[in-house]
């Protein structure tokens, strides 16, 4: 077999952003454009000559033509193995498990996440190192810096992998081993949660649960998990077919596009537990009976019963939160008289706190959860925790959540989403708030008065790296708080997110509308911000 080496241009536009680079499939199907991206992965990398590589992809469109190029750019770059999921198919938790496993050198995973799939949907790539986890920011600038010098890329001349038979086979020099997708990643949730306890709930006869996995990666690990090792009935598990297209549905675990779920859990005769799970598996929605649990309480709820899981039985050493991520945790954290770090958004960020065993468990708004098992989120594992501790305190959903907020008080939450907006349009809204910052302290909007403002700044503890401008925060005097950003996983335009969020010690005020707790925060963010004027948008998007 004949390795070649192709001439190439520098593409300009492939900066990984919040999580790895995102495009339009048509974008990664233009000549060169996925092969430009690996190679600059393989050349920012050093000593992986003879090591193996972890391959896989949450199933969407072009994800078997991308793992056919990557295997055989593998092979012409001098990788020793590639452990690839059978059918292409690996969750992104479950290549985490497997990276850390095996020792692995590192991995490729392909998505885009909860974003649509299909021909005119999104694909996406990136890297991860070998704790597991996404590869840091010094990792992806450097992807980023070799992508604009590249002039050529390698690739091996060879017939396609078959992906559907397990085993191993040769490329050139390099192995191929095709895996089980689910069974690592299944036995490390066995270590970690009492499998015997959840089955005894879920076949009680009593005990009802509904799993979306939005024909999407989960599907073939929630029916082994919940329905073969736990014994749920056989319908417990919905949309758990893995499509291209995800049916044509928007694989986002949220009230607005798990709909089917929210039906089901809303109607009548509903279910006592019901939970989501996005494209690639690392995001979940966990609901009750007629009741949502907002990610930042469930992220506290988790650390607050964290004992009665055997995984983590003997504690937690610390919680980790991204910045807009509502301080609900931090309430648990100072009970527990343990440290809750406050990390920008993405992923990526919680590595080093894990490594350095600073934070046992890391939680964003943006449904994911995840603790030091691997080092990604994890939305099955969530599914799971909250199942133990179900199947342990024997209340609903609900009475843990209320009782959770008796004990802590309630921190009430909502993220705006104002999708699709021009890029200008949306850069200068960031820009005039940056410019109103120094004037904000001690202004009054109604009876809310600004205590502080800034642009969110993170020095890693453990490298003492910088991440600067991740975000506008108005703090008021009364704890109440209102962050803007500009996503960093949007294909299209860009997608302004404003956090809102107030504290309730009171319990008689606990049972209203997030969106009436918040309406005073709501109106004062529209007046700082102009965001109506500006967007051109009535109202958000999406409101989670
Ligand atoms: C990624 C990151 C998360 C982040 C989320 C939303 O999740 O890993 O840390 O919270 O995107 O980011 P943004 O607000 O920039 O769109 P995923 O599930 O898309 O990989």
């Amino acid at each position: 077999m004949a390795i070649k080496t192709v001439p190439t241009q520098p593409f300009n536009d492939q900066k990984p952003g919040t999580s790895g680079l995102r495009k339009k499939v048509t974008v990664f199907q233009k000549p060169h454009y996925l092969e430009n991206f690996v190679q600059s992965i393989f050349d920012s990398l050093q000593g992986y000559k003879g090591q193996t590589l972890v391959v896989g992809g949450d199933g969407r469109y072009y994800n078997r033509q991308a793992i056919q190029i990557i295997l055989k750019m593998a092979a012409a770059s001098g990788f020793g193995r590639v452990m690839v999921g059978q059918f292409g198919i690996l969750s992104t938790p479950a290549t985490s498990c497997i990276i850390r496993k095996y020792n692995t050198f590192g991995g490729i995973i392909l998505s885009a996440s909860h974003n649509p799939g299909g021909p005119d949907g999104d694909f996406g790539i990136k890297y991860n190192i070998s704790n597991g986890g996404p590869a840091p920011e010094k990792v992806t600038d450097a992807i980023y810096a070799s992508s604009q010098s590249l002039n050529s890329y390698k690739i091996l001349e060879a017939p396609d992998v078959d992906l559907d038979k397990l085993g191993e086979s040769k490329l050139d020099n390099m192995v191929v081993e095709v895996i089980d997708c689910v069974a690592d990643y299944a036995e490390l949730m066995e270590s970690l949660f009492d499998f015997n306890s959840i089955r005894k709930l879920l076949t009680n006869g009593h005990f009802r649960m509904c799993m979306d996995s939005l024909h999407a990666v989960t599907g073939s690990y929630a029916h082994n998990i919940f329905e073969e090792r736990l014994g749920a009935p056989k319908n417990t598990v919905i949309n758990g077919t893995p499509l291209e297209d995800f049916g044509g549905g928007h694989p986002d675990p949220n009230l607005v596009y798990a709909h089917q779920l929210v039906e089901i859990l809303f109607g009548e005769n509903a279910p006592d537990f019901g939970a989501a799970s996005d494209g690639d598996g690392d995001r979940n929605m966990i609901l009750g009976r007629h009741f949502f649990v907002t990610p930042s309480d469930s992220l506290a709820i988790l650390a607050a019963n964290a004992k009665l899981v055997p995984g983590y039985s003997s504690g937690l050493t610390g919680i980790a939160r991204s910045m807009p991520t509502s301080q609900a945790p931090d309430r648990v954290a100072a009970q527990l008289g343990i440290e809750c770090y406050e990390t920008p958004t993405g992923w990526k960020f919680f590595g080093n706190l894990l490594d350095a065993d600073k934070a046992t468990l890391c939680g964003e708004e943006s449904f994911g959860t995840g603790s030091n098992h691997i080092r990604e989120k994890d939305g099955l594992w969530a599914v799971l925790f909250w199942l133990n501790i179900l199947a342990v305190r024997q209340q609903s959903v609900e009475e843990i959540v209320k009782e959770h907020w008796q004990t802590y008080g309630r921190n009430y939450y909502s993220r705006h989403d104002y999708e699709e907006v021009a890029s200008d349009r949306a850069n200068t809204l960031i820009e005039n708030l940056r410019s109103a910052m120094p004037s904000l302290k001690g202004k009054q909007f109604g009876s809310s008065q600004v205590e502080y403002s800034d642009d969110f700044s993170y020095t890693d503890p453990i490298d003492g790296s910088i991440s600067q401008k991740q975000g506008v925060r108005i703090g008021f005097t009364d704890g109440s708080r209102i962050v803007f950003r500009l996503s960093g996983t949007g294909t299209q335009g860009a997608t302004v997110r404003i956090y809102l969020e107030s504290y309730e010690p009171d319990p008689a005020k606990h049972n209203l509308d997030p969106q009436d707790a918040l309406g005073n925060l709501i109106a004062i963010a529209d007046e700082i911000a102009q965001i109506h004027t500006l967007t051109g948008m009535e109202k958000p998007t999406v409101i989670t």
